[in-house]
């Protein structure tokens, strides 16, 4: 089992997308295990996207993920961070495949819609940035031997 940070980023909540996406999560039998809805600070942005700030983008993706609420999951399973990415498509919306999240709903790579960890050591380092411990939560869902997990 993996646990994934996901963000839905500003314009996700913006379009009243979040419904769909957590919809998405849910029926692939990933599990939520933490969640909420928050207003990312400047401070926060920059510790998160820390390993960009050299990059010409920086600027704008630190203005854009700081100008409305987001919100936060962690979300759990069988290569969820895999899964994710792969449920996420690539990072410009104008190259992701239909049937993924940004393919089927994005234009901008800047307002790409959602986040997801890269590998298990960002993982391992990001969770923590949005969540305390207590906050992720260990429960059993009863039909998750159905979907293999
Ligand atoms: P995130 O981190 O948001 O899940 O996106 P990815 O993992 O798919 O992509 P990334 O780390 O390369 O980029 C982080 C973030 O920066 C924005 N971005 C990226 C941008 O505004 N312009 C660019 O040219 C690139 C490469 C989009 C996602």
């Amino acid at each position: 089992m993996e646990r994934t940070l996901v963000l839905l980023k500003p314009d996700a909540v913006q379009r009243r997308l979040m419904g769909r996406i957590i919809s998405r999560i849910e029926e692939k039998g990933l599990k939520v295990v933490a969640m909420k809805m928050m207003r990312i600070t400047r401070e926060l942005a920059e510790r998160h996207y820390a390993e960009h700030r050299e990059k010409p983008f920086f600027g704008t993706l630190v203005e854009f993920i700081t100008s409305g609420p987001i919100v936060a999951l962690v979300v759990e399973g069988p290569r969820a961070i895999e899964v994710m990415r792969t449920m996420m498509g690539k990072t410009n919306p104008l190259e992701a495949a239909p049937g993924t999240i940004r393919g089927d709903y994005g234009l901008s790579i800047t307002m790409n819609l959602i986040h997801g960890s890269d590998s298990q050591k960002t993982a391992a380092r990001e969770i923590p940035i949005f969540f305390a411990p207590e906050e992720i939560l260990d429960y059993d869902i009863t039909d998750q031997r159905w979907f293999g997990g």
